[in-house]
């Protein structure tokens, strides 16, 4: 069997904070256990395969860059069997138990959708094999409804129904083969569900279209009975000017228009809400309150860049904020964290892989040791608590209660005058924040 990445020969170790390996954990030690659950249980860490094991660095200025001694073959379905070993050798040596992919990152499309369905059928075979071998699981898998020029308007929301069906043949094959491997979700990311220009648009229409595709979705899951967690991945822009899913507030409203509430949680994905003028844990908060918080894309954007830069993260202070509102909700079940990051297009070394996947586990073990003591301390819910203590007392319990109409309130109002006003402490706040960010070990 051929060594992809001879660079690292043993899997990861924790080697804690005093260690000075580049190619050890510092803070990521699996077997730790934080608030009743090991790091391992907590995160459920997974590598995205089109990123990590298909991404060239290829830019609209220049070729590709990376060394990836896996993609020598010009036979695509020999092409597709090296990477998958690769792929099942980087994620052991990683120590990462779940992966993720769209149908066409790990097999070739063929002439016809016949021969596409056939290669895919081959490579599932041998997905399945390297999973039980290894014991790396499944957290979701997709399809690609975005690359081929045919989806070019879109899939479900392209205005040639024929487009409709093939995407719909296609989600079809992607689900029976997510179940095939035992997959714990299945993801729905908008692709090209969105517009370049509004002037060639039906809005409406394409909505419509959309809500209709995702109740297929449901119904076929159902037929087959395919067990694992649907989720849609909202993103504002790009590939299209304007995207539907543009973030988790309106996918939220989508889900509730078309019924698709029962059926669908949130995949949030960091840079997406960033570019859609969020902060990551605007989302993740937004999707939490409202119950419908699934899975997370685990990245980063740049603060310069107007684009989904999709780095890795390695920011302490974004993993901690993460990682409390994902506890918050009571933890992933079927979810988890999903690299869905790519190394930037200098980093071309097999190696640099294993340096931008470590650095991030390390960046997210931070967050949650700073994220768990948050919570031990209620340090978020004591500053609430006062802040918003009138709610708990007579007058906020009666406009909540109903017992309120506006003229009341105006007699609330004559009798008692100005209301008292307090500090909202945003910089007392940070102050504390960062010192929780810097005592952390
Ligand atoms: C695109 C993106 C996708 C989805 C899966 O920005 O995030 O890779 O995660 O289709
Ligand atoms: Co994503």
């Amino acid at each position: 069997m051929p060594e992809f990445f001879p660079e690292v020969k043993k899997p990861i170790k924790y080697e804690g904070p005093k260690s000075k390996n580049p190619l050890a954990f510092k803070h990521y030690n699996p077997k730790q256990k934080i608030l009743g659950k090991t790091m391992e249980q907590h995160f459920r860490f997974a590598v995205c395969y089109w990123h990590t094991f298909k991404g060239t660095g290829a830019d609209p200025f220049g070729s590709a860059t990376m060394v990836r001694p896996y993609a020598a073959s010009s036979d695509p379905l020999a092409l597709a069997e090296a990477t998958m070993e690769a792929a099942f050798e980087f994620m052991s040596k990683l120590g990462v138990k779940f992966w993720t992919f769209h149908d066409r990152d790990i097999a070739p499309e063929g002439e016809n959708l016949t021969e596409t369905n056939k290669n895919l059928d081959h490579m599932i075979k041998i997905a399945a094999k390297k999973q039980k071998e290894t014991g790396i699981s499944l957290l979701w898998g997709t399809a690609n409804l975005f690359s081929h020029p045919r989806y070019m308007a879109g899939a479900s929301t392209n205005p040639n129904p024929a487009v409709f069906a093939h995407a719909a043949a296609q989600v079809k094959k992607a689900m029976e083969v997510t179940k095939e491997l035992g997959g714990e979700g299945y993801t729905f990311w908008g692709g090209r569900e969105g517009y370049d220009t509004l002037l060639n648009t039906d809005l409406a229409r394409e909505a419509d279209q959309l809500g209709k595709f995702l109740n297929l979705a449901v119904d076929y899951k159902k037929a087959i009975r395919f067990k694992g967690q649907f989720y849609i991945e909202p993103k504002p822009k790009e590939p299209t000017k304007h995207q539907y899913d543009f973030d988790a507030q309106s996918c939220h409203a989508f889900l509730q228009k078309y019924g698709l509430m029962d059926h669908f949680k949130m995949n949030i994905e960091a840079n997406h809400a960033t570019l859609a003028g969020h902060s990551f844990h605007h989302d993740l908060a937004y999707a939490s309150a409202n119950g419908i918080l699934g899975s997370v894309d685990a990245n980063r954007g740049d603060r310069l860049l107007g684009w989904d830069t999709d780095q890795f993260p390695m920011d302490f202070q974004e993993c901690a904020l993460a990682m409390y509102y994902i506890i918050k909700m009571g933890g992933f079940k079927t979810g988890g964290l999903n690299f869905d990051a790519k190394v930037r297009r200098q980093s071309y070394e097999p190696v640099d892989l294993f340096y931008a996947h470590i650095g991030s586990m390390d960046a997210f073990a931070v967050g949650l040791k700073v994220a768990a003591k948050l919570l031990k301390d209620k340090f978020f819910e004591k500053l609430l608590k006062q802040r918003y203590g009138g709610w708990d007392k007579a007058l906020g319990k009666d406009i909540l209660s109903g017992k309120m109409s506006f003229k009341d309130l105006e007699a609330y109002t004559m009798k008692n005058g100005e209301p008292k006003t307090q500090s909202g402490r945003q910089e007392l706040t940070e102050l504390l924040l960062n010192e929780y960010l810097t005592t952390i070990s």
